[in-house]
């Protein structure tokens, strides 16, 4: 059986919780992000596969707040794949579902999929109400980043990342949303300006995730200055490789 339970050797040692995760369905991808078929979790992140050229879809959220600081989190001991490195709001995978697949040649749909991936992540990992998200602000896709990254061995990643900002509505009043994190996905979370992200990034003693570092190294300081612009930001339906 390909279903992952604490029983399978890969596993010795990690968290039940985050076992039963790698049974999700992620969205497997040729090489221009059309959807091609579907594959665990598991299958999708061991580096025996990604050496083969098994490629699937993600997405990563910057969610910033009324004062337009970031939220960072920092990965549970508990994950697999990156424990304990500091990274972006949230990331996961749209799963191979309706309502997160889309459908190929219509970035769109697409798109959307990836919105209710996120919607539902930042759910379950940092214990937003999907209310609150709905309600008050709104995502804006930016571009596709397609990287390969290995992590502690066996694993590793290899997805095209749909980069999301999520801004909040201007109300007049300062109104943030409610941050309650699951401990099992997030040990830690901090909301950060552009000069105390910089900081952190030359501070020594802190680790990010690699697709992180890209994205800081490329777009992340740009598109912050624009954020109370972000809708004029044109969609890139450029995937970058990086
Ligand atoms: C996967 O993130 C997505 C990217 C962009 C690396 P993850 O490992 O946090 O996924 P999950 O939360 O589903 O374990
Ligand atoms: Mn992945």
């Amino acid at each position: 059986s390909e279903s992952s339970s604490a029983q399978d050797a890969i596993f010795t040692g990690h968290d039940e919780e985050q076992i039963k995760l790698m049974n999700e369905n992620c969205i497997v991808l040729d090489w221009n992000d059309n959807a091609i078929g579907s594959a665990t979790k598991k299958m999708c992140h061991l580096m025996t596969n990604i050496n083969r050229g098994l490629l699937h879809r993600a997405f990563s959220v910057f969610l910033f707040n009324s004062e337009n600081k970031l939220l960072l989190q920092q990965r549970a001991s508990e994950k697999i794949t990156f424990p304990c490195l500091w990274t972006n709001t949230c990331c996961s995978h749209p799963l191979c579902i309706d309502d997160e697949i889309g459908s190929n040649h219509h970035l769109d749909k697409k798109i959307q999929g990836a919105i209710v991936a996120a919607t539902r992540k930042l759910n379950h990992e940092l214990g937003i109400p999907t209310e609150e998200i709905e309600r008050m602000g709104k995502f804006h896709f930016l571009n596709r980043i397609h990287y390969m990254a290995p992590s502690n061995e066996p694993w590793g990643e290899h997805e095209i990342d749909y980069i999301l900002f999520y801004k909040l509505n201007y109300t007049g009043t300062k109104e943030d949303l409610t941050v309650n994190p699951n401990v099992n996905e997030v040990r830690d979370y901090k909301w950060v300006s552009m000069d105390e992200l910089k900081s952190m990034l030359e501070d020594p003693n802190l680790k990010f995730t690699p697709w992180f570092n890209i994205i800081c190294e490329s777009y992340l300081f740009k598109w912050w200055a624009q954020i109370d612009d972000i809708e004029k930001v044109e969609n890139d339906t450029k995937i970058h490789r990086m």
